[in-house]
C-alpha cells in the first residue's frame, strides 16, 4: 500500500464499503490545493485556490471514482470492466484494471482523444476499440453491451464512481476548514459536478461543514448541451475531454446547479486557451484544456453579473497538462531557437550578436 491512504481508506465511513470490499488503491486523492498567485487578484475575489487533480496516479480526477468502482467490481467477483471515454476514464480504468488483473475494454472516439491518454491505455495494456463516432455514441454502445455480457460498466453512470469522486469535496472542506463560496468546475458527462455536490451536501448534513458552495459548472461552447437545453449532435471543442453532446448525468447536474443557486454556463475555445496559458505562465500550473474551462469560467463571472468580491473560490483542475502535449505544442506559440552547442554560438544568440 502507498504511504498516504487512498480515498477509500481516508473516507471509509462515508463510502459504501464493508469488510467484504477488497482494499484497493493506487495512492489516489489527497491532491494539492494551491493558492492562486495572480488570477485571484485579477478577478477580485478574496481567496482563490486550484485543486490539482492532475496529481492523481493516472493524472486526472477519474482515479477517485475508479478506485471505488474497481473495489466494488472485485467484491462482486467481476473479471472484466468496460467504459467509453474521451480519454481520462479509459486511462484510469486501464491502470486499475492492470493492477487488479481485470480484463479492460475501452471504447474511444477514433482520432479524438489526446495523445497522452491514448498512450496510457496502451501502456497499461487495455484493449482499445476506436469507434467511428462520438463519445456519446460509444457510451450508448457500452450501455447496450453490459446488458449482454458479464462485464462491469465503469463510466460515471456506475454509482460507485460518483461515490468515490465526492471525496474531492471532502478534501476541500477538510483543508479549508469550511466550504468555499463558489466551486468552479468543468462539465462534460456531468458526473463530477454531481459528485462534488453530493460530497458537499453530505458533509454539511454530517456537521462537517456549515455551508455548501454555489456550483459553477462550465461547458465548452461547442459542446454545451446543458446550457442550450438540448443535446448537441456534433460537439466540437479543443478541450477533447469535454467534447460531449448528451451528458449521462444531465439531470443531476441541473439539480446541483439549482439546489446550490449556482449556474452552468459556457466558455469558448479562445477563452479556454487563454485560461490554460495564464495558469501555466502566471501560476506555474499545467492542466489540460478541459480543466482550464473552470478558470475560463471564473474569469467570466464578473461579466455574467456574479459578484466575486470577498469570496473564497476553488477551481477544480481536473487533469494534467501532460495528457495533451499536442495542444501545448500548437497553442503555446513558442518557437524553438536552434543553436550550435558551443559557448560563442549560445552567447551570440542571447546577446543578438553584440
Ligand atoms: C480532464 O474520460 O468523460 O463532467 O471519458 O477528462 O464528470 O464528465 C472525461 C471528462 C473534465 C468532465 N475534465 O467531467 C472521460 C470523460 C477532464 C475530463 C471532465 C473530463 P465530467
Amino acid at each position: 500500500m502507498p504511504m498516504l491512504p487512498g480515498v477509500i481508506e481516508r473516507y471509509r465511513e462515508f463510502l459504501e464499503v464493508t469488510d467484504a470490499t477488497p482494499s484497493v488503491s493506487l495512492g489516489e486523492g489527497s491532491t494539492p490545493l494551491v493558492r492562486s498567485r495572480s488570477i485571484g487578484d485579477a478577478v477580485g475575489c478574496k481567496n482563490l485556490y486550484f485543486k490539482l487533480e492532475g496529481c492523481n496516479p493516472t493524472g486526472s480526477f477519474k482515479d477517485r471514482g475508479m478506485v471505488m468502482a474497481i473495489a466494488k467490481a472485485l467484491e462482486a467477483g467481476r473479471t472484466r470492466i468496460i467504459c467509453a471515454s474521451t480519454g481520462n476514464t479509459s486511462a484510469s480504468a486501464a491502470a486499475y484494471g492492470a493492477r487488479y488483473q481485470l480484463e479492460t475494454l475501452v471504447l474511444v472516439p477514433a482520432g479524438e482523444i489526446a495523445l497522452g491518454k491514448l498512450a496510457q491505455a496502451m501502456a497499461y495494456g487495455a484493449r482499445i476499440l476506436a469507434v467511428n463516432g462520438s463519445f456519446d455514441q460509444a457510451l450508448s454502445a457500452v450501455r447496450g453491451i453490459v446488458e449482454l455480457m458479464d462485464i462491469e460498466l465503469v463510466n460515471s453512470v456506475n454509482p460507485y464512481r460518483i461515490q468515490g469522486q465526492k471525496t474531492g469535496a471532502f478534501e476541500i472542506v477538510d483543508e479549508l476548514g469550511e466550504a468555499p463560496d463558489f466551486l468552479c468546475i468543468p462539465v462534460g458527462n456531468a458526473g463530477n459536478i454531481t459528485a462534488y455536490w453530493k460530497g458537499f451536501t453530505e458533509y454539511q448534513s454530517k456537521g462537517r461543514a456549515e455551508s455548501t458552495p454555489r456550483m459553477m459548472g462550465f461547458q465548452a461552447a461547442g459542446a454545451a448541451p446543458i446550457v442550450l437545453g438540448e443535446p448537441v449532435a456534433r460537439p466540437e471543442t479543443i478541450a477533447t475531454a469535454i467534447r460531449i453532446g448528451n451528458p449521462a448525468s444531465w439531470e443531476q447536474a441541473e439539480a446541483a446547479r439549482d439546489e446550490s443557486k449556482g449556474m452552468i454556463d459556457m466558455v469558448d475555445d479562445n477563452e479556454i486557451v487563454d485560461a490554460y496559458l495564464r495558469l501555466a505562465r502566471e501560476e506555474g500550473i499545467f492542466c489540460e484544456p478541459a480543466s482550464a474551462a473552470s478558470v475560463a469560467g471564473l474569469l467570466k463571472l464578473p461579466e455574467l453579473g456574479v459578484d466575486v468580491s470577498g469570496k473564497t473560490i476553488v477551481c477544480i483542475l481536473t487533469g494534467n497538462g501532460l495528457k495533451d502535449p499536442g495542444t501545448a505544442e500548437k497553442r503555446a506559440l513558442v518557437e524553438l531557437e536552434y543553436v550550435e552547442p558551443d559557448i560563442d554560438s549560445v552567447m551570440n544568440l542571447l546577446t543578438g550578436g553584440k
